[in-house]
C-alpha cells in the first residue's frame, strides 16, 4: 500500500478556508515522515465538522459519539499488543473536547498511548456556531455574539495539571506538520491544540479578525510541555486484561430436545425474587437439551425496586434477536411483573399466561391460567415453580433436563426439589 493517508489530499470535505483541511493535509505529512503505512494508524474521530474526515482517509477509521472519541480511543490503545507498531489519533473538535472534557483528562492521567489532536476552531462549526468552553474573550460566534467576560478554559494548563506527558497549543496555519511528528512520537499520551479558525461561522461573526490576533488577545500562549512519566496504562494493567469470555461457561448437551422450532418466554416478577436466576435456569436447561437459548433481562435502573424481568428464547435454530414481542408464554409472579408485561398481554392473543392466583385477571384475548405460585413457593422461589409448571405442563423441555439442570444450580443446596415438584 502506498504511503497516502488521504484519498485526496486537495478535496477534503471541509468549507473553502477551514482550518480543519490543514490538521488532515499536516497530520498526513507528519506520518509520512515517520514512515508509518496508512493501515499502521488507527483514527478515531470524534462528532463534527472535522469528524467527517473519515470517508477521505485511508487508514482505519472509528467515529465516535460526540465527546466518546477518546474513550473508544484508550480501548483501542489499550487492546493492541506491545509494540505493534500501531499508532492512535483521536481526532476530536473544541465542542467535542468540551463534552468529553473528563475523558481527556483520564486519558492524560494514566498516560494512554496515543495522540490527541484537538482541532480548536473555537466553536460548535457543525451545528452553527456556538460558543464552546474554548471560546476565548471577545470571540463573538453567532449565537453569542457578546461573548468577552467568560474566555476560554486554558486546556493545555489543565492537562498538564493531569500530568499530561506531552501537551502543545500551536498555531494550524501553513507547515506545522513537525511539531505534529514531535507529538506522534511520543511513548505515551500527547495532545495538540490545533487553534485554527472556522470561516463559515467564526470569520463571519469576527469581521477582519485574524487567527494571530484572536491567540494574542485571549491570552492562551502557544507552549509547549513536556514531562517525564515512568508508567503508562498498558505497563500499569498488563496480566489484567484478559478476555471477559475466558472462563465462559460451556452446558454440553446431555439430553434430546423435546421442541421443534423456537419458543419464546417473559418472565415478570419483581425485583428481589429471583426472576433473573429462574430465566437463566430456563435458558440453561434448553441448553443442556441441545438447543439454542438466549435470556434477556429488563429492570428499572435503579437495581433493587420495582419490575424484574426476562425474555427468554429458545430454539432448535441460531438465535440472531434476543427479544419477543409476542412471547408463547408469560410467566407472572407479582404485581410489578403484570404492570411491565401489561402491553404485550393487551396486545397478544396467542399467548399462554401463567398467572399467580394473587393477580387479578387482566383483559386479554389470550389464555390465563391462575395458579398458586407465590402461596406455593413463597415470594423468592414463585420464579422459579412456574419455570417448572411450564416446563411440566407444556412439555417444551423433559422433566429429566429439569431435574439435572436443577440438581447443578446453587438454589437446590437452599431449596428443596420437592418445593418445586410437589407443587406442579
Ligand atoms: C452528545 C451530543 N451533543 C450535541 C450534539 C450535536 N452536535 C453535533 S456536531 C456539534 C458541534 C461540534 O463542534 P466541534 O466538536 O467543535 O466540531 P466542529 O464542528 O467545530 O469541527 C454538536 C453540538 C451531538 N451530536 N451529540
Ligand atoms: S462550518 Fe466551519 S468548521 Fe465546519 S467545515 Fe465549514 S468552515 Fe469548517
Ligand atoms: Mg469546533
Amino acid at each position: 500500500m502506498d504511503n497516502r493517508f488521504l484519498i485526496d489530499s486537495k478535496d477534503l470535505p471541509f468549507c473553502k478556508g477551514c482550518g480543519h483541511a490543514g490538521v488532515a493535509q499536516n497530520t498526513e505529512k507528519a506520518l509520512q515522515k515517520m514512515g508509518y503505512n496508512p493501515l499502521d494508524v488507527i483514527f478515531v474521530t470524534d462528532i463534527g465538522c472535522h469528524g467527517i474526515i473519515d470517508k477521505s482517509l485511508r487508514s482505519h477509521t472509528v467515529h465516535g459519539l460526540h465527546g466518546r472519541s477518546v474513550a473508544l480511543a484508550g480501548g483501542i490503545a489499550a487492546g493492541l499488543p506491545k509494540d505493534s507498531g500501531k499508532k492512535v489519533v483521536v481526532f476530536i473538535g473544541d465542542g467535542g473536547a468540551t463534552i468529553g472534557m473528563q475523558h481527556l483528562l483520564v486519558a492524560a492521567h494514566h498516560n494512554f498511548p496515543m495522540t490527541v489532536v484537538i482541532h480548536n476552531n473555537m466553536l460548535y462549526g457543525m451545528t452553527g456556531g456556538q460558543p464552546s468552553e474554548f471560546t476565548p474573550c471577545g470571540f463573538n460566534t453567532p449565537t453569542a455574539p457578546n461573548r468577552s467576560a467568560i474566555g476560554a478554559i486554558d486546556m493545555v494548563r489543565l492537562m498538564e495539571g493531569v500530568g499530561a506527558a506531552y501537551v502543545s497549543r500551536i498555531s494550524g496555519i501553513g507547515d506545522f506538520s513537525d511539531e505534529l511528528v514531535e507529538a506522534f512520537s511520543q511513548p505515551g499520551f500527547s495532545l495538540v491544540e490545533v487553534m485554527e479558525i472556522c470561516p463559515s461561522y467564526g470569520v463571519k461573526s469576527n469581521p477582519g479578525m485574524k487567527l494571530k490576533q484572536v491567540i494574542e488577545s485571549s491570552g492562551l500562549q502557544l507552549h509547549k510541555n513536556k514531562l517525564e512519566r515512568s508508567v503508562n496504562h498498558n505497563e500499569t494493567y498488563s496480566g489484567f486484561n484478559n478476555s471477559l469470555l475466558t472462563d465462559k461457561l460451556v452446558v454440553e448437551k446431555e439430553f434430546d430436545p423435546v421442541i421443534k422450532g423456537t419458543v419464546r418466554i417473559l418472565l415478570g416478577g419483581s425485583a428481589g425474587e429471583g426472576t433473573q436466576s429462574a430465566a437463566e435456569f430456563l435458558a440453561r436447561t434448553a441448553m443442556l437439551s441441545g438447543l439454542y437459548a438466549t435470556k434477556k433481562g429488563h429492570y428499572p435502573v435503579t437495581v433493587g425496586v420495582g419490575f424484574s424481568a426476562a425474555e427468554v428464547i429458545i430454539s432448535d435454530k441460531p438465535i440472531y434477536y434476543s427479544g419477543s414481542t409476542k412471547p408463547d408464554y408469560m410467566l407472572i409472579t407479582s404485581q410489578d411483573g403484570l404492570e411491565y408485561a401489561m402491553p404485550r398481554i393487551k396486545k397478544s392473543d396467542t399467548s399462554v399466561i401463567l398467572l399467580d392466583s394473587s393477580l387479578e385477571t387482566p383483559e386479554t384475548a389470550s389464555t390465563v391460567i391462575s395458579t398458586d405460585l407465590r402461596s406455593k413457593a413463597g415470594s423468592r422461589n414463585a420464579a422459579m415453580l412456574s419455570v417448572f409448571k411450564l416446563i411440566k405442563d407444556y412439555g417444551i423441555l423433559s422433566e429429566a433436563s429439569l431435574l439435572t439442570a436443577f440438581s447443578r444450580n446453587k438454589l437446590s443446596t437452599k431449596v428443596p426439589v420437592e418445593t418445586f415438584t410437589a407443587n406442579i
